[in-house]
């Protein structure tokens, strides 16, 4: 039968319409503003991608509807403020669908207005409906979407050595500590929204300095000696920061990219300090450089193809990164073509690279207790996939639950199995917990041997310390305020007893705001958690510290200083890769 591009357009409106039924009322759904995908997966979208629109080189298609000078600059920015983060900034799609011409140009102006304005079961949001976006801006956007993909600019050699500062040169440094803080026992707290972190004694719990950082800064990471933070922004920017000045301040940065998320440095014998490495997003590359310096040395591109299907993929995103002890590598995922690349740095003219088949997407992970078997998330495969860093292989591939999300996860002994490494998830309330003993509990290890049941889902970090009986499990994403704002505590000795919840933003009295509960981080003696209570910009946040043996509030520090604390690091800890 002849079907007419009107009643093609018909029937795709009733698709979707029965869709968004099966899926209850939109407009009615309080619950999730995205039919079809869980409220705690939807909350983890992020920040706006730090490219600026005006930097990317538009590309007009002939056969695309056309589009003003002024609708291209708008759509460019509505992309990278609110789509890229799924989509990819090349819209080859990552936890979102493909959104290329070939795709889109198909399917027209009218049916992507439909799921721009009403979202779909599949997890597109409903912009139009919800309000974010004006009845203008859809039709903009549908009509962008039909162009090819705007390819903001590359960042080579040139870029990333124009943004290199060394603001106190080696020699001029401090030779040896010239402050009384404990070091071991500082804690590098991200302050998200002002691009800066806090450094707090964690013996007194006073802050030493607040230090100026990139965009929305994600991680710390610490030298092999102790001596040398590395803190990443969003906007690929790295800030080098010595903790042997009177006040410990910046000393050097570099800006890796455009946008970024992981920084890591040498840990193996013989190179400690020596080397670090930054991964970006865009452009997809990491860069290795001076340890003590950050002076760039080499570039990799991650541009490739996908473990699965193996086709091309323009822009795989590197996400974690972490130092082997085994050998001279770097080991680091790229999210989307789900491969894991062991870098070794010994010899970075003749770069040797071993590519691990892994799945896709891959995100964070961490060591097993040994430091020999890097665990690392492949999150929308919902498995973990377990590198052997002494073999340089995959020692295996483990289905868990959904949407894995360790952090760098938490080891333990299980009372039964053994060695265990744990991960929560951001999809499900379940806790997975997987054998990593090969010798001693060889049919345990690489399974999945106890799954523990938490408050729910949203759960975004896991920790434990090799002092303590208790594994605290976040869940800052939980549609439920009750579960966000607190914490599951479980009792490694008798893991079968109900977990205890512990209502850190209330011992937190910081009064409105969304107060989520995020990232348990250990001090040096691994006796006190510390908790972020992570409020709005405007609005009072707070750190928790929680006396781990009684279980009850130690401590909160609060200061205007601390505007949204989210991720917490201890230098003692982060340097031993201790969870
Ligand atoms: Fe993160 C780690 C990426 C949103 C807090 N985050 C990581 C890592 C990656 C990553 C790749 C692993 C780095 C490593 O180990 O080398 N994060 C992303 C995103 O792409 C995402 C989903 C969206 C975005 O736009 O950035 C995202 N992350 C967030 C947040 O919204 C969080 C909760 C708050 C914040 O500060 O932005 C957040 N991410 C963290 C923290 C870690 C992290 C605290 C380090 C945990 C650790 O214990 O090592």
């Amino acid at each position: 039968m002849y079907v007419t591009v009107g009643q093609k357009f018909k029937i795709a409106l009733s698709v979707v319409a029965v869709l968004m039924l099966a899926a209850g009322p939109l407009h009615a759904a309080k619950k999730s503003e995205h039919p079809g995908t869980p409220e705690e997966e939807l909350r983890y979208k992020g920040a706006p991608i730090p490219i600026k629109p005006d930097e990317v080189r538009e590309i007009v298609s002939p056969k695309a509807p056309p589009l003003t000078t002024s609708e291209f600059k708008r759509a460019k920015q509505m992309y990278f403020e609110r789509c890229a983060g799924c989509h990819g900034v090349l819209r080859k799609g990552a936890t979102g669908k493909p959104l290329t011409p070939d795709v889109t140009l198909k399917k027209g102006t009218a049916y992507l207005k439909v799921f721009i304005d009403y979202g779909s079961p599949a997890g597109m949001p409903n912009w139009g409906t919800s309000g974010v976006f004006t009845k203008k801006d859809v039709d903009i956007m549908a009509r962008f979407l039909q162009h090819e993909p705007p390819i903001p600019p590359e960042f080579g050699m040139k870029e990333i050595k124009a943004s290199w500062k060394v603001h106190i040169p080696v020699n001029k440094r401090p030779k040896k500590q010239m402050n009384k803080y404990n070091l071991d026992n500082v804690f590098s707290v991200t302050l998200r929204d002002t691009g800066q972190i806090a450094l707090i004694d964690g013996d007194s719990k006073k802050i030493i300095n607040i230090v100026n950082t990139g965009y929305a800064v994600h991680i710390s990471r610490m030298s092999n000696s102790g001596r040398y933070m590395f803190v990443i922004g969003r906007d690929a920017r790295i800030n080098l920061i010595d903790l042997w000045m009177k006040k410990p301040d910046n000393v050097a940065e570099i800006k890796i990219g455009m946008e970024a998320r992981s920084v890591e440095t040498s840990k193996y014998k013989g190179y400690e300090d020596k080397f670090a490495i930054g991964g970006a997003y865009w452009p997809p590359q990491f860069v290795i450089m001076d340890g003590d310096t950050l002076k760039p040395r080499k570039i990799v591109a991650t541009r490739g193809m996908t473990v699965d299907t193996q086709e091309y993929h323009p822009e795989p995103r590197v996400a974690a990164i972490v130092a082997s002890h085994e050998h001279p590598e770097f080991i680091v995922n790229v999210k989307e073509t789900g491969k894991i690349m062991m870098v070794d740095y010994s010899d970075l003219k003749n770069l040797k690279v071993t590519t691990i088949d892994a799945a896709r997407y891959l995100h964070d992970g961490g060591w097993d207790s040994t430091k020999r078997y890097f665990m690392t998330a492949a999150n929308k495969s919902n498995k973990i996939a377990v590198v052997d860093s002494r073999k340089r292989k995959l020692a295996g591939l483990v289905d868990v639950g959904k949407i894995p999300h360790p952090g760098r996860g938490a080891n333990f002994k299980d009372p039964k199995y053994g060695p265990v490494w744990a991960t929560s998830h951001l999809g499900d309330d379940t806790i997975s917990l997987i054998g990593t003993d090969p010798k001693k509990h060889k049919k345990h290890a690489w399974k999945v041997v106890r799954t523990l049941k938490g408050q729910g889902g949203g759960s975004l970090f896991i920790k434990t310390h090799p002092k303590s009986n208790h594994l605290y499990v976040d869940t800052p994403l939980n549609p439920d305020t009750k579960i966000s704002q607190s914490v599951a505590v479980f009792d490694l000795k008798n893991l079968d007893k109900p977990y205890k919840v512990l209502p850190i933003a209330e011992w937190a009295g910081v009064g409105e705001g969304p107060k989520r509960v995020v990232q348990p981080e250990y001090n040096k003696a691994g006796d006190e958690v510390w908790f972020s209570v992570w409020s709005g910009k405007k609005q009072q946040s707070a750190i928790v510290i929680v006396d781990d043996k009684t279980l009850k509030l130690k401590k909160v520090i609060k200061d205007k200083r601390l505007v949204t604390p989210t991720g917490k690091f201890n230098v003692y800890n982060t340097m031993h890769d201790i969870y």
